[in-house]
């Protein structure tokens, strides 16, 4: 069986570190990634994506169908726009963590709803980058 985290992140997540630091710190996509990494527990693996397109997302999403054991997944904006990211998470029957670096509750009241907590086993934010290590940490304990 894999043992591989798929670490995805939508669109403008590229850009971390470069712009708005007030809302979304300063590190970037790599210090994520890194971060997963130290975070994960031995025999896990982890492989973090980036995408500014849906259908990207969604091939990804099906693609951990057979290549994962667990989806963390940013959104990004996509959390409050995409059925069809919801529907590809119900075809996926691992743990699903989402995660959102700012405290979208605080936020405009567009932010507030997630199609993807529809699917989600539990839901990070708010905590900065430091969510997508508690996510990491949470599917490997999970799965022992
Ligand atoms: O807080 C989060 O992680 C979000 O998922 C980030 C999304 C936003 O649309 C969600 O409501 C909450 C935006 C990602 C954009 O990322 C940027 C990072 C640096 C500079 C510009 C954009």
């Amino acid at each position: 069986m894999t043992r591989t985290i798929y670490v995805l992140n939508g669109p403008n997540l590229n850009l971390l570190g470069q712009r708005q630091p007030e809302i979304y710190g300063h590190d970037t996509l790599k210090t994520v990634e890194d971060l997963c990494r130290a975070n994960c527990a031995e025999g896990f693996d982890i492989r973090l994506l980036q995408s500014n397109h849906e259908g990207q997302i969604i091939d990804w999403i099906h693609e951990a169908r057979h290549a994962a054991c667990a989806i963390v997944i940013n959104p990004a904006a996509y959390t409050h726009t995409s059925v069809a990211i919801l529907d590809a998470l119900n075809a996926f029957e691992a743990p699903v963590i989402e995660v959102h670096i700012s405290n979208v509750h605080k936020r405009e009241a567009f932010r507030h709803h997630s199609y993807v907590s529809l699917r989600a086993d539990g839901v990070i934010a708010g905590l900065g980058i430091e969510g997508y290590a508690a996510a990491v940490r949470r599917v490997c304990s999970l799965l022992g």
